[in-house]
């Protein structure tokens, strides 16, 4: 079920962001949702940092899937709120650059703590995505941490903002990996598969 991600590229700045038209799904969150986690259960390796500290991931990272052959994208974490001003500047210009050059984008998810209720940086990410009618994907993380019944109640305010149902993801009991990697596959088919000339 994990499926093999090599780490290609790694961008810092925007002068360093990839330029080439392979397929991207982009993963985006708050600092701390889960994000390197979801990754290393995604691929079964240790592959991102996690930590109980956020905002240390401060580059744009490109995974590329292997036999698949498109990239899973590690946005820097958003919403950190101790982090510098000139700090958070520089990741929303990284953020900004990425999205006004993206060849390829496929689809962009955006990570939620399956805990919170939705914050206003999701919220704004949300916006973010949908004015520049990119498609979206919502992904509730540490469903472990949920009753049913907590659970229940989230999905069904996130099914009132997102234009679809979230997946439900916990990287602790693996729930809902194996649906999200046919997901993002399909994704990436359907949308070759749209491709004129191709
Ligand atoms: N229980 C549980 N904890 C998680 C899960 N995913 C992440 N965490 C914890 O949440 C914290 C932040 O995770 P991390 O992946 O570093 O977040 P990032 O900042 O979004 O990359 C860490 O302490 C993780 O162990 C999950 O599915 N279940
Ligand atoms: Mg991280």
């Amino acid at each position: 079920m994990p499926i093999e991600l090599s780490l290609t590229a790694t961008s810092y700045l925007p002068g360093q962001l990839l330029t080439d038209s392979k397929e991207k799904i982009v993963l985006a969150g708050r600092s701390n949702v889960g994000k390197s986690t979801l990754l290393n259960a995604l691929s079964g390796k240790k592959l991102a940092k996690t930590s109980s500290q956020p905002g240390k991931t401060q580059s744009v990272n490109y995974y590329l899937v292997e036999g698949q052959n498109w990239y899973l994208v590690d946005l820097p974490g958003y919403g950190y709120a101790k982090a510098s001003h000139a700090l958070r500047n520089q990741w929303s210009g990284l953020l900004e650059a990425f999205f006004r050059d993206v060849s390829g984008l496929v689809a962009v998810c955006v990570l939620l703590d399956a805990r919170l209720p939705p914050q206003d940086k999701d919220l704004q990410m949300i916006n973010y995505v949908q004015e520049r009618d990119f498609a979206l994907l919502g992904i509730l993380t540490k469903a472990d941490k949920c009753t049913q019944r907590e659970l229940q109640a989230r999905i069904a305010v996130w099914e009132g903002i997102l234009p679809q149902p979230p997946l439900v993801t916990s990287a602790k009991s693996k729930k809902g990996l194996g649906t999200l990697i046919s997901t993002l596959n399909a994704r990436v088919e359907a949308a070759r598969a749209n491709k004129p000339g191709l």
